[in-house]
């Protein structure tokens, strides 16, 4: 193992409040269809097994999208220009980031943005010591929420968010445009952002993606009950629900599932929820374009599309888009 020399970071804290977690898991699991927010996906426990995820070969977004990075980023580098203040959106475990920050030299700032706390403190940690001299700004905060960011030292002369992964793909297609149109006022005039965009491909390459047979995705999924149990005085029993992951090809997303194996009852505190046998959660959607559709997207958010790099079999894009606003 590597050892470290430990740094103190500061944190800027916007994390979203306990009472926030138990309001809309609530919400969510009186409505019918149940649904859950995949941002609750993230606590110590779920970074770690998404991180596993992005280990498994059949879930190829993050080799493809590492690959493209690699190939083109002298391209890349040239197009984000000089005295930039990255910031990025859902800096998860940084594995692409550093992509960027090895070559984007004359950084002003970097910062990282991710709801899960432990992992942001322990990957700041971690980049202050490989990037000595780069200041790092982490920021603790669900991105579609309201926060402030902290201001560099240096004067920047354009902001550029990475927002890599597909994570994109997480929203549907209001809040995509919602959040496309945020960035694009946020950071412009000029301002820019470097994107993954997951594309349309083969269903067959999108289920074995979210049906891995060591069952890290199903692990990941059900973690989000074991959350509730823990955090919300759950008492799901994970044996009683199974993760069921499917294309939906009229929709072009990927949908997460968790389905309730029998009629059962369960309780968050003293609130009694009940489940049909079949019944499903909804967790997550994972939505797949292709180039045309995300470009009418970003142009109706205010976005230009500057360049578009794929990989050859157009699994996967990396888009650098500048706001116009
Ligand atoms: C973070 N996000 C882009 C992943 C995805 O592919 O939608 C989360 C994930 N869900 C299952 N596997 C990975």
């Amino acid at each position: 193992m590597k050892s470290r020399k430990r740094k103190q970071v500061q944190l800027y804290d916007f994390s979203p409040r306990q009472d926030c977690f138990r309001k809309e898991v609530l919400s969510g699991l009186r409505k019918s269809p149940k649904k859950l927010p995949c941002k609750y996906f993230y606590d110590e426990q779920g970074s770690r097994l998404f991180e596993r995820i992005c280990t498994l070969d059949k879930y190829y977004i993050p080799r493809v999208e590492t690959a493209i990075m690699e190939a083109y980023i002298e391209e890349m580098v040239e197009l984000l220009g000089q005295r930039v203040l990255l910031v990025e959106y859902g800096s998860g475990d940084c594995t692409k980031t550093r992509i960027l920050l090895d070559r984007l030299r004359d950084l002003v700032a970097y910062v990282p943005i991710d709801i899960s706390r432990e992992q942001l403190l322990r990957v700041t940690e971690e980049l202050v010591v490989d990037y000595p001299g780069l200041e790092v700004l982490p920021v603790c905060a669900d991105y579609t929420s309201e926060f402030e960011l902290p201001v560099p030292k240096q004067l920047s002369t354009r902001k550029v968010v990475y927002f890599p992964g597909s994570t994109i793909g997480n929203f549907d297609p209001i809040p995509t445009k919602n959040l496309l149109e945020h960035i694009a006022k946020r950071y412009g005039p000029n301002g820019g952002l470097l994107i993954g965009v997951d594309l349309k491909k083969d269903p067959q390459v999108l289920h074995h993606a979210y049906n891995d047979s060591q069952g890290v995705t199903a692990a990941f999924n059900l973690n989000l009950l074991e959350r509730i149990n823990r955090e919300l005085n759950g008492d799901f029993n994970l044996e009683w629900f199974e993760h069921y992951a499917f294309y939906n090809t009229r929709e072009g997303r990927v949908e997460m599932h968790l389905i309730s194996l029998r009629e059962q009852t369960v309780h968050l505190g003293n609130v009694t929820i009940p489940f049909a046998k079949g019944e499903s959660i909804w967790t997550e959607s994972s939505y797949k374009y292709n180039l045309d559709e995300f470009k009418q997207i970003a142009t109706a958010a205010g976005f230009k599309v500057e360049h578009v790099w794929t990989d050859e079999q157009q699994w996967f894009s990396v888009q650098y888009l500048v706001s116009q606003e």
